[in-house]
């Protein structure tokens, strides 16, 4: 076998750290609440992983459907290793779901591909506002998980990975 990038089995699983790393967030305006929670689950993420406040930018779009336009712009700026995209679409919300889901999820995968910038996927497209609470829970929630927390644990892992695979 020739070079065994970031196996967990042959290396204890490390979270990859923050230091030095500039991140561009792109959130949305629609559902604010909701990705509110997220942006704090990706903050309290990146701070505890080393990554410095001054070293993140924010930038707010309407909605899902401007995300990957956002995400373009901040990885052609040059300024930001990595991004994250947090949003929230709900189907009960809307007829044109999938129109609006989409477009996002395929926007931001290509602006990864067109770029080589990575961004974590923080989009939440659920079916109600509960499922949307359940998966941006924040302290004091019971139970759940947080999607703007996974992104951002993904995003690092893969400014990680990239650097492993682009240094050998
Ligand atoms: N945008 C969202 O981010 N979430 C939604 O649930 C949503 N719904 O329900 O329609 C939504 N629509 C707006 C869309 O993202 C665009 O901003 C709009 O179509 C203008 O381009």
């Amino acid at each position: 076998m020739g070079v065994d990038y970031r196996d967990p089995e042959s290396e204890p699983a490390r979270p990859a750290r923050g230091e030095g790393r500039r991140i561009g967030i792109v959130a949305t305006h629609w559902n604010q609440v909701i990705v509110r929670r997220l942006l704090r689950g990706a903050g309290d993420l990146l701070a505890g992983r080393g990554v410095a406040e001054a070293d993140i930018d924010v930038a707010w779009v309407p909605g899902a459907f401007e995300l990957p336009l956002a995400a373009q712009a901040m990885a052609r700026s040059g300024r930001h290793d990595g991004l994250i995209a947090l949003g929230c679409v709900i189907r009960g919300d809307t007829a044109h779901f999938e129109y609006v889901a989409g477009p996002c999820a395929d926007g931001i995968a290509r602006v990864q591909l067109d770029t080589g910038v990575p961004v974590g996927f923080g989009v939440l497209t659920v079916e109600s506002r509960r499922q949307a609470l359940v998966r941006s829970v924040v302290a004091g929630d019971v139970a759940g998980d947080n999607k703007g927390e996974e992104a951002a644990t993904t995003v690092l892992e893969m400014l990680a990975v990239l650097d492993d695979v682009r240094d050998r």
